[in-house]
């Protein structure tokens, strides 16, 4: 299958009349300066699809479902109660259906592959299913669905807290021990669709013991990725518990490097701060959610400076929108340092560096090749050039309108290893997928 583009952004920088050769779900050939062939389809610009490296898929159900305030010191923790609460009866045919919603989601707004950092393992009173893999396979059915790439992160959780606290009730359902983990990862391993990666997640530092994270670590050569960081109370947690803040601790403990993925590393301290951007892991922003829960501010001006990679996630899902995550990192900090256009070189566009290093901190997070480039896959964005965002538009502004000023409808279409799932911003089965997503909606908030 032949692309032509009069526009697309290639990893050397945009170029003009491109071909774009597909075969089998990956780029063949990228041919610059090149007339569209007869049987080419012809459109105005691309973009490479975007990795989103941090996702609770079941979480979009509880979307705008917590913002009433329950009592005065309502925070981070006090919504963790009401998610838990949220999450207590979904079966496995609700949690398909209300991920299948968020990745539609997702790729309607420029994310092709989605991390989901999968947790909710057991049944409803906290046995096992049958099949280990029940729920990771409604997670798989997802993304069959919709066609979004995958890169499965079971999660391994066994603790409420440092030290090796024992679980509490609402936590029966995501707890696991080595050796059932280890049958969890195996079963899902044997369901994965074609371009499936796996990877593993032990889920914090207040769920895992050190001995427990080495042993799930050593389970795969995947992406290994964790949350660390988010809150104030948890790195103090850390603290007493081992005298080292949590990113200090996985960065002296864990041999930390470009296989991690540390999703929020909100409180970091310069020390910090810098080693994480030497040792070659990923940040993993989610910077919507972490407005949400009033996590904090990640120093992202400092860490860029100093190499720093990152990558950006969608989280809790409260909001799913590529452009709103890369704008609000850019954001965050100029509300707290009271200058603009903070996380580009001089003179370069804001929305360019982002996308550019949010594009390379996923691929690597999410374990694929990324950009358009032969080899890689053939995920893929068109800009609708007729919408108001790009009035006037030339390629040098085109990344900064869309995640700066671009609305619903900037973007067109979406190829997903070459099949086009989105057209005029809408996935080919958004109405299915809505209708199921609200009759199951209907009966769990019924
Ligand atoms: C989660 N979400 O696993 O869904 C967590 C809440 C926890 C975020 N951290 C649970 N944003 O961290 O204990
Ligand atoms: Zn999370």
């Amino acid at each position: 299958m032949y692309l032509w583009f009069e526009t697309a952004l290639l990893p050397a920088g945009w170029a003009e009349r491109v071909t774009l050769c597909i075969a089998d779900g990956r780029i063949a050939e990228v041919l610059p300066g090149s007339d569209p062939a007869p049987d080419a389809e012809r459109h105005r610009v691309a973009i490479p699809g975007l990795g989103n490296v941090h996702s609770h898929g079941f979480q979009r159900g509880m979307a705008g479902l917590s913002e009433r305030r329950g009592r005065p010191d309502d925070d981070f923790w006090s919504w963790r109660e009401i998610m838990y609460r949220f999450l207590d009866r979904l079966t496995p045919d609700d949690i398909a259906a209300i991920t299948a919603q968020a990745y539609v989601e997702m790729l309607e707004t420029g994310y092709t592959r989605v991390g989901e950092f999968h947790y909710l393992h057991n049944d409803v009173d906290g046995g096992r299913y049958a099949d280990p893999a029940e729920t990771a396979g409604a997670i798989i059915n997802a993304a069959e669905q919709t066609g979004i790439g995958l890169t499965l992160l079971p999660v391994f959780y066994a603790h409420s807290d440092f030290g090796g606290r024992l679980p509490k009730p609402g936590q029966r359902r995501f707890l696991s021990d080595i050796d059932s983990f280890a049958r969890l990862v195996e079963a899902s391993r044997a369901r994965l669709p074609a371009d499936a990666v796996l990877g593993v997640a032990p889920h914090s530092l207040r769920a895992v013991t050190p001995e427990e994270l080495a042993a799930v670590t050593a389970l795969t050569d995947g992406p290994i990725h964790i949350h660390a960081a988010e809150q104030v109370k948890e790195v103090e947690a850390c603290e007493q518990w081992s005298g080292a803040r949590p990113v200090e601790w996985l960065l002296h403990n864990a041999g930390v490097d470009a296989r991690w993925t540390l999703i929020h590393a909100t409180h970091l301290n310069d020390s910090e701060t810098d080693r994480l951007a030497r040792s070659g892991a990923v940040a993993g922003l989610c910077p919507v959610t972490e407005a949400n829960l009033g996590d904090g501010i990640f120093p992202a001006e400092r860490y860029l400076a100093a190499g720093g990679r990152i990558a950006t996630g969608t989280d809790s899902n409260i909001q799913i929108d590529a452009a709103h995550e890369l704008r609000s990192i850019e954001y965050s900090q100029r509300l707290s340092l009271r200058r603009r256009a903070i996380l580009s070189p001089e003179g370069a566009s804001v929305g360019e560096t982002l996308f550019d290093a949010a594009l390379t901190g996923a691929g690597q997070a999410l374990g694929v090749a990324t950009g358009i480039a032969p080899g890689a896959p053939a995920d893929i964005l068109s800009l609708n050039m007729d919408h108001p965002s790009f009035a006037g538009a030339t390629a040098g502004t085109f990344l900064d309108r869309w995640i700066f000023a671009g609305r619903a409808g900037a973007i067109d279409c979406v190829w997903r290893a070459g099949q086009l799932q989105v057209v005029r911003g809408r996935h080919r089965a958004a109405e299915v997928i809505a209708n199921h997503y609200h009759k199951t909606l209907e009966r769990l908030l019924g």
